[in-house]
């Protein structure tokens, strides 16, 4: 809350920080021989090990004191119960409602939103079967197997995240394409590689007037028209959307649309009918897989006391290097192709939910809320960045993600990729003194001199912290519950912040100015005024464009 600082929980944090800042994780394990134990939780299949942070158990009670402090019981109850927790904009925040798997009702005010759901995912059934079958077929009467996801932001991020990384689920005929940037040539690669007979387009936005989602709607029915003319849109074109009116006025049927809720915030919503194409890709029994791994990790989360519960540890540890340490990065490195584009949706999942100033008290924080967030697949990232985690000047938390077994076990790969993401996370965290390279080139036989003059260059400082999130396979149960997790931990996050993750109005002023540079790269003169900078690069790309 704004004063958060001058808190009673948050000061003694502050007096722990004091005693244990320099606290190094190798002698705590020294210390302490049950510690990996002690630091590690099993659901179902998935293990998170937290022993190699630099914490103890006085320093997370000071953390769930924090939490507790904050109400933060009170405010998980608020959400899964359907409070108007989002209130810059008025409304409920029940995603968790997209993948509730028992027959209590889940209101919103005096009314139950499941049957609506339930009937939306009967309908999305419906249709993916429909389409997987070849029942649904293209106007001339071919099987529909290209299937292209034109949205952007969370209408393209989750479901392209969760098609890429189910992708040894996917229909052996069906072929999924992403189309989000407005940028022309994410269009033109998309168009040029398939064949309009047995492409389905599935227009998927919330609102249905996001510029480039429409722009992109508009050039892909265009080409679909000139190639097979417009009686056959109703069998290429879908909608995923709030928004009727609109979706009807773009000239899709009401028929072909399938609906979601203002209660499902963009990038929350790939367990909504965004999730069509995840759909349509793995088959429905595999999409409603996923929301079961979902709704264990949210029952986990609402139900258990803070000292076990995954997502609420995740977060602490996340706020006690950022607001404690002052380290406002953060990484997430998966061991595991299927999951290299997780890192770029949790970027939107965190940063947009949580990089706010302003608290529900309408003051400005004065401490630090979201951390950047970045990551790429190990062991690509190996050779490119890891050199700063190890030897930067910047300490930076890592969380690492590795399946138990592959989809594809071909000789020792998957060996090998194990023994890298964990000797990545020892070697962070013990480092490797300039003594004890000293002592190993000496042993290789290099002289004195020798050896002064390089080992301070092969020496790592160590204590460097980092999380272990083992699935046994990323399967659709394992990835609900993977992103459901990371859901709930910018939830808490969020919550001791006392910021809104739910809005997003940070996106806003860009896209409103482009709107009023537009007609002046388009050669009209508009009356804004710019500054010096904007005016002359109008001008110099004008002349060049001429
Ligand atoms: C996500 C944001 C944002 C949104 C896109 C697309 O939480 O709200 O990323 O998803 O701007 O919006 P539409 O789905 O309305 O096209």
């Amino acid at each position: 809350m704004f004063g958060q600082e001058k808190s009673e929980a948050w000061q003694n944090i502050c007096s722990v920080y004091e005693k244990y800042k320099n606290i190094n994780i190798r002698d705590l394990f020294t210390q302490d021989p049950d510690r990996a134990k002690k630091y590690t939780l099993v659901l179902g299949n998935l293990l998170f090990d937290y022993s190699k942070n630099r914490i103890n158990d006085e320093i997370m009670a000071a953390l769930f004191a924090l939490a507790r402090d904050c109400r933060l019981e009170e405010k998980i109850s608020a959400m899964f119960g359907g409070r108007k927790i989002n209130r810059t904009e008025n409304r409920a925040v029940l995603h968790t409602a997209l993948r509730h798997r028992d027959e209590e009702p889940v209101m919103l005010g005096s009314i139950d939103v499941m049957p609506q759901i339930k009937a939306t995912l009967l309908k999305m059934r419906k249709f993916s079967e429909d389409v997987r079958l070849g029942k649904f077929c293209g106007y001339t009467g071919k099987k529909l197997t290209n299937i292209v996801n034109i949205g952007i932001g969370g209408s393209d991020l989750g479901p392209f995240m969760a098609t890429s990384a189910l992708k040894s689920y996917w229909a052996k005929d069906i072929n999924c394409f992403f189309i989000s940037n407005i940028d022309g040539t994410a269009c033109a690669e998309v168009l040029n590689n398939i064949n309009p007979e047995e492409t389905l387009f599935i227009v998927a936005s919330k609102t249905f007037t996001t510029i480039e989602t429409l722009t992109n709607a508009r050039t892909c029915r265009k080409w679909l028209v000139d190639a097979l003319g417009e009686h056959a849109v109703a069998n290429h074109f879908i909608a995923l959307s709030t928004n009727r009116e609109e979706v009807e006025k773009f000239g899709i049927n009401p028929k072909n649309m399938f609906e979601f809720w203002d209660f499902v915030g963009g990038r929350y919503s790939m367990w909504s009918a965004i999730g069509m194409i995840i759909c349509i890709a793995i088959g429905f029994e595999n999409f409603e897989k996923m929301l079961d791994g979902a709704y264990a990790m949210d029952k986990h989360f609402a139900e258990t006391d803070f000292e076990h519960n995954i997502p609420v540890i995740l977060a602490l540890i996340g706020i006690w290097y950022n607001n404690f340490y002052n380290i406002h990065r953060y990484c997430v490195i998966p061991y595991d192709q299927y999951l290299k584009y997780l890192p770029n949706y949790l970027q939107q999942l965190d940063m947009e939910s949580n990089g706010k100033t302003f608290t529900f008290e309408n003051k400005p924080a004065n401490y630090a809320t979201g951390p950047v967030l970045f990551g790429g697949a190990g062991t690509d990232v190996q050779h490119s960045f890891f050199q700063m985690l190890h030897q930067g000047t910047e300490i930076i938390p890592v969380d690492f993600i590795i399946p138990a077994i592959s989809h594809n076990e071909i000789g020792n790969h998957h060996r090998i990729l194990i023994s890298n993401v964990l000797a990545q996370a020892e070697a962070l965290m013990k480092g490797r003194s300039a003594d004890e390279v000293a002592s190993e080139l000496e042993a290789k036989g290099m002289t004195k001199v020798e050896i002064g003059k390089i080992k301070n260059y092969k020496s790592f400082s160590g204590n460097r912290p980092s999380n272990m999130i083992v699935l046994r396979k990323i399967d659709p149960y394992s990835l609900g519950m993977l992103v459901a997790m990371y859901e709930h931990k910018v939830f808490v996050q969020g919550a001791i912040w006392n910021i809104n993750s739910f809005d997003q109005f940070g996106v806003e002023l860009g896209k409103k100015m482009a709107l009023d540079i537009l007609p002046e790269i388009e050669g009209m003169y508009s009356d804004i005024e710019h500054d010096a900078s904007t005016a002359s690069l109008i001008k110099y790309i004008r002349k060049i464009r001429k």
